[in-house]
C-alpha cells in the first residue's frame, strides 16, 4: 500500500496526536481563520485519512476540500460533527470509539441523577457558604431509589445506564427508534409518552440531524413540574431554550446537564439555578477511558493503513 497521508483536524489528546505525528507524519489543518482556505486549496488533494475528535469532526466544507479522502478516524463515540451523509456517498469510511466509554458516560448519568435528586452539589454550596451554621438544616431533597426512569435512546450507553438504575430499584422504560430485543424494560412509542410516564427522563440518544430537538417543549411539559431531565448525550437533542424557560418558570423540578447546544457556552440563566447541575461535557473524561479511546482511535488508523478498512465503522 502506498504511503498514507494523514490530516489532523482539530486538537487531539497527546496520546493520539504524538503517535499520529511521529508514526504517520500527520499534518495539522489550520484552525478556522487565516491560512486554512489556502492550506486546503494547496494540500487538500493529498490526504487519504483525517483523524479528528467528536468535538470538531470533518464537516461538509472540509470534507469537500479533501477530494481523495478515504477515511475519517474519529476520537469519540459521537460523530455528529462529521458529514456522514457525504462520507457515505463518497465511500469514505468513518470510525468511532464505541463501547470503551460506556461505563464512564453511564457513571456520569448516575452521578447527575443522584446529584439532581439528592441535591448534593447544592448542599455542598450550602455548607461552604456557612448556611449550615446560620440557617440550620438543609431543605429536604427527593428520593432517588425506586423512581420511574425513562431512557431516551437505549443504545450501548443507554443500556448500561439502565443496568445501573436497576440497582436503585428503578422502574425503567425507554424509547428508541425501534423496540430493543432482549430487554424487559417497557417500550414507549414516542418521547412524549416516555416523558409522561416517568419521574426522570435521561437523554442517551446519539446526536445528529435525526435526533435534533427530539426533546421539545411538549416533551419537557410532559415530564412535568415534579420531574427531572438528565442529558449526557448531545445538547442538540434537547430544545435548550424550551428547557431553560421551563426551569425558570418552575415547570420542571430540575436538570442535570453534561452537554449543551453551543459548547462551551452554557445559557446564562442556568448559572443562577440551584436545582440544575452543570458539567463541562466530561462524560468520558477519566484517565482510563480516554486512554482506551486513544488506543481504539490508533487501532482504527493502523487497521486502515494496513488493510484499507477500519475496525469500528460507523453505519449512519
Ligand atoms: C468526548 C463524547 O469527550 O465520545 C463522545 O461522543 O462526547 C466524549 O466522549 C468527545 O466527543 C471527544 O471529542
Amino acid at each position: 500500500m502506498k504511503n498514507i497521508a494523514v490530516l489532523q483536524v482539530g486538537p487531539l489528546m497527546p496520546a493520539v496526536q504524538e503517535p499520529i505525528t511521529s508514526e504517520y507524519g500527520a499534518v495539522r489543518l489550520p484552525d478556522p481563520g487565516p491560512g486554512r482556505e489556502e492550506f486546503l486549496q494547496q494540500h487538500g488533494g493529498s490526504f487519504d485519512v483525517a483523524v479528528t475528535s467528536g468535538k470538531v469532526g470533518v464537516g461538509t466544507e472540509v470534507m469537500r476540500a479533501l477530494p481523495n479522502l478515504r477515511a475519517v478516524v474519529n476520537f469519540g463515540v459521537g460523530y455528529d460533527t462529521t458529514d456522514v451523509a457525504q462520507a457515505a456517498e463518497r465511500g469514505i469510511a468513518v470510525s468511532n470509539t464505541p463501547d470503551v466509554l460506556n461505563d464512564c458516560v453511564a457513571d456520569t448519568a448516575i452521578a447527575l441523577y443522584l446529584d439532581v435528586l439528592r441535591r448534593t452539589s447544592a448542599a455542598d454550596r450550602f455548607v461552604r457558604r456557612g448556611d449550615w451554621l446560620s440557617k440550620g438544616n438543609f431543605p429536604l431533597a427527593t428520593k432517588a431509589s425506586g423512581k420511574r426512569v425513562g431512557i431516551l435512546g437505549l443504545g450501548r450507553i443507554g443500556r448500561v445506564i439502565a443496568r445501573r438504575l436497576e440497582g436503585f430499584d428503578c422502574a425503567i422504560s425507554y424509547h428508541s427508534r425501534n423496540p430493543v430485543e432482549g430487554v424487559s424494560y417497557e417500550y414507549k412509542a414516542s418521547p412524549r409518552d416516555l416523558a409522561a410516564g416517568c419521574d426522570v427522563l435521561i437523554v442517551a440518544a446519539a446526536g445528529g440531524p435525526g435526533s435534533a430537538r427530539l426533546v421539545d417543549a411538549g416533551v419537557i411539559e410532559a415530564i412535568g413540574p415534579d420531574g427531572y431531565l438528565i442529558n449526557i448525550a448531545r445538547g442538540s437533542v434537547v430544545d435548550e431554550d424550551a428547557l431553560v424557560a421551563a426551569l425558570l418558570a418552575g415547570r420542571l423540578a430540575g436538570a442535570g446537564l453534561d452537554v449543551f447546544a453551543d459548547e462551551p457556552k452554557v445559557p446564562e440563566d442556568l448559572l443562577a439555578l440551584d436545582n440544575v447541575v452543570l458539567l463541562p461535557h466530561l462524560g468520558s473524561g477519566t484517565h482510563e477511558t480516554r486512554a482506551a479511546m486513544a488506543e481504539l482511535t490508533l487501532a482504527n488508523l493502523r487497521q486502515f493503513v494496513g488493510t484499507g478498512s477500519v475496525l469500528t465503522e460507523v453505519h449512519a
